[in-house]
């Protein structure tokens, strides 16, 4: 009997595709290079499911990296958008639904007076480090160990040899002086914040951080943390950015800075906002954005910023994210997943560590099961137990993201009887880790 490759079309297609794109991807993590196979190819999303070319259907977790927060191909979100694109997709001028969507954000999160649109979370994390340095006048810009801020240059860095230094550039053509002036800290680690405060405080434009990283996986910040480095920026005047492209919506309607109650100077916006069609914002404090070209001299623009499409799919997913019982739901299906997967490690003698926030969530394939607080106790993580865990569960038709350094997404269109599915083959799955 031939043995059927049920992966064929995408295989195929990703030969193709490697001839004309840099790794056959459009975004390296899309390769599935560090879990062993090739990438899939996907024909349509439904709810909590997607199909790949060949017809194979899966449980998604990867959710587009998290804008999905209500499911791929939401009704309400797909009729917005069929609507618009019907009297056209792009003006370069003007729309209301630019005001309607900056409404609404700003009405949800008190620390973003104002807000700017741009088109990806990149750009949002990009102009927001130039509105910070342009209102301080200062160049230094401290970062997290393993911080994800899309690719930026001056935050395309890896840690210095103390854990205070200066930045070096963590990717070939980025110039030793535009990462110059970023600092990189560990998460987690107060003292290393006092110290590069100490260090280079009136010089420090702002710190920037995902209040709950999402980029090594799932990392809660310590109790306090956020306030101490709230604390630190107040003291030496510089500004304290959270990017919330990952969070913003997705573990409270009001962010992550209402969850755990830290107001940001300015914060990044993406993912949910532009419920998966292309978009980033940035926004906070009133004086700081009126200094945003035009109102003011830094400059920032964009074609297709505010483009009336992404706003529709913005407004409708954050109109239907105001029924609070869908936070109260995708929290119950996380708890559910999150005590299924302890379940699964303890019945596998498996050692993991389960961390969650909301909707969010990591096993860490972690030594003796040690908890994760910073990038450092990520990487002694064991990435082989995953690419297996990865490839099980892949067989067995739920995709979770193809790299242990992800956060997984679970939507309000996921059902307990998914998370049940999911856990029984995750058991299945550990099993197969522990039996390596
Ligand atoms: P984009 O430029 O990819 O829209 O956003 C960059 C970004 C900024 N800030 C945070 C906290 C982010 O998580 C991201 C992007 N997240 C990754 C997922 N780890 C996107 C997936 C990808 O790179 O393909």
């Amino acid at each position: 009997m031939p043995v059927v490759n049920r992966y064929a079309k995408s295989q195929a297609l990703f030969a193709k595709a490697r001839e004309l794109m840099p790794g056959g991807v459009s975004s390296p993590v899309r390769s599935f290079k560090s879990v062993g196979r090739d990438p899939l190819f996907i024909q349509s999303g439904e709810g909590s499911t997607i199909t790949d070319v060949d017809g194979n259907s899966y449980i998604d977790y990867v959710m587009s990296y998290g804008p999905l927060i209500l499911g791929h191909s939401h009704p309400a979100v797909q009729a917005a958008v069929a609507k618009q694109i019907s009297h056209g997709a792009s003006f370069g001028c003007c729309s209301a639904s630019e005001v309607e969507l900056a409404g609404m954000i700003c009405q949800a999160m008190p620390a973003v007076e104002m807000i700017r649109f741009v088109n990806s979370g990149t750009e949002a994390v990009m102009s927001a480090l130039r509105l910070a340095r342009g209102f301080t006048g200062r160049k230094v810009i401290v970062k997290m160990a393993g911080g994800y801020h899309g690719h930026v240059d001056s935050l395309l860095v890896q840690a210095g040899s103390g854990a205070t230094t200066h930045g070096h550039p963590s990717s070939p053509g980025i110039p030793e002086n535009v990462t110059a002036n970023t600092v990189v800290i560990p998460f987690n680690d107060l003292p290393a914040a006092q110290a590069a405060f100490a260090k280079f405080g009136p010089q420090i434009a702002a710190v920037i951080t995902e209040p709950v990283m999402g980029n090594i996986g799932v990392v809660l910040p310590r109790p306090g943390y956020l306030q101490a480095l709230r604390s630190l920026c107040d003291d030496a005047g510089a500004l304290l950015i959270l990017d919330e492209v990952m969070t913003g919506f997705r573990v409270h309607p009001s962010g992550a800075q209402a969850l755990l109650d830290v107001k940001p100077d300015l914060t990044c916006l993406g993912k949910i906002i532009g419920g998966g069609l292309p978009v980033g914002a940035y926004g906070g404090r009133r004086d700081m954005m009126n200094l945003v070209s035009p109102a003011g001299p830094v400059y920032q623009a964009g074609t297709l910023s505010g483009n009336p499409l992404a706003m529709q799919a913005g407004i409708t997913t954050l109109r239907l994210l105001q029924d609070v019982n869908i936070y109260q739901h995708i929290e119950e299906l996380g708890k559910q997943l999150e005590d299924g997967l302890r379940q699964s490690a303890k019945a596998a003698r498996c050692d993991i560590s389960i961390q969650r926030c909301g909707s969010m969530i990591t096993p860490f394939f972690s030594p003796a099961g040690k908890t994760v607080e910073n990038y450092a106790d990520a990487l002694r993580c064991d990435p082989a137990a995953y690419s297996t865990f990865f490839q099980v569960l892949l067989d067995e038709g739920v995709l979770i993201p193809p790299s242990q350094f992800e956060a997984w997404f679970i939507s309000s269109a996921h059902t307990a009887g998914d998370i049940e599915k999911t856990i029984a083959l995750a058991e299945k799955a550990m099993r197969a880790v522990a039996g390596k």
